[in-house]
């Protein structure tokens, strides 16, 4: 089954490009960068990476990213995380980035954006993967900054298929971004957003209802209101789930207290994404293998995850065919 699990088409839904970044390559850009770390080796770094919550991992994740600062440093990041995923067999990917990290910085939306759809072009040419790109607003930050990554936004639509909506989740509900993400839908953008992570099912309903979002990342809390979870079945919503993350942030205690197979078989759209994989230990096969240890599944099963998530994806209605 192991290579069962390694050659199965895989789709990407939830992967946040600034958490694909290892640590060796945080040391490579801190010195082509002149940054000093506050670490002394590559393994050093790892062995930061333990975290008891959300916020516990949000500070070292915003802290890693200081090292990217050039188009280059972007590219290099990219090209990284897609090299990996291609021995994961990932054939579309949709990935995350978090434009604010690095504006509040002093780094250029443009250069951000342009070394991210470089590596994503040269990806799709020469790895056959082909992608998506979704900006994320930090909740953490004001209704008017992401208004203003908005502005910035619609001027690269031609790259950037939806926004979503990342970073702490409890004290920033969905409420606090629902003009802005009416403004994204008047001018065509997709959304999606973290809800029901570390906050409760309501912020999956009021993501649903204020942001009317296509697919909910995470969502894992919903069985809290069973409701929901009817209303997610009926309506055919993904929900993007992130198995090793959510033990590394303490979601579930282990892996055997992970709801994703249950939710599975009641009939929820679910699929499995490496969220920082950097970070929590696993890209896709990782994720899928640490599943299936703690909840066995057939192979019809483990194909559904994928056929989930290519009809969750927001390639074109008319070439996904060609992806089942
Ligand atoms: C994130 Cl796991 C997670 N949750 C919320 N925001 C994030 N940004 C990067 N990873
Ligand atoms: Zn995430």
């Amino acid at each position: 089954m192991n290579e069962f699990i390694q050659g199965l088409p895989k789709v990407e839904l939830h992967l946040h490009i600034e958490g694909s970044l290892e640590p060796e390559l945080a040391f490579e850009l801190a010195t082509r960068n002149n940054i000093a770390l506050p670490y002394d080796s590559p393994q050093a770094l790892r062995k930061a990476y333990a975290f008891d919550n959300l916020q516990a991992f949000l500070d070292i994740y915003y802290q890693g990213a200081n090292v990217l600062r050039t188009e280059q440093d972007f590219y290099d990041l990219t090209w990284a995380y897609l090299e990996r995923s291609k021995i994961d067999n990932v054939i579309h990917t949709e990935i995350f980035f978090d434009p604010q990290t690095h504006t509040e910085r002093g780094i250029e939306f443009d250069t951000v954006i342009s070394g991210i759809y470089r590596a994503l072009c040269d990806g799709q040419a020469q790895l056959g993967i082909t992608f998506q790109i979704i900006a994320c607003f930090l909740r953490h930050l004001s209704e008017q900054s992401a208004m203003n990554t908005l502005t910035d936004i619609l001027k690269h639509q031609d790259k950037i298929i939806g926004v979503g909506l990342d970073s702490s989740e409890n004290g920033h509900p969905p409420s606090k971004f629902t003009r802005v993400f009416n403004q994204a839908k008047q001018a065509g953008l997709q959304t999606v957003a973290h809800a029901g992570e570390e906050g409760p099912a309501q912020n999956i309903t009021d993501s649903i209802e204020l942001l009317s979002i296509s697919r909910v990342d995470h969502g894992v809390r919903c069985v809290e209101d069973p409701a929901l979870v009817e209303q997610l079945i009926e309506t055919k919503m993904a929900l993007t789930v992130c198995p090793l993350s959510n033990i590394k942030l303490c979601v579930f205690d282990d892996m055997s207290q992970h709801n994703v197979v249950e939710l599975l078989r009641k009939g929820v759209a679910v699929t499995i994404n490496s969220d920082d994989p950097a970070y929590f230990g696993g890209y896709m096969t990782d994720n899928f293998m640490a599943v299936y240890k703690a909840h066995p599944m057939t192979p019809d099963e483990l194909a559904q995850l994928s056929l989930n998530a290519i009809d969750a994806s927001f390639i074109e209605p008319a070439l996904k065919l060609q992806y089942r």
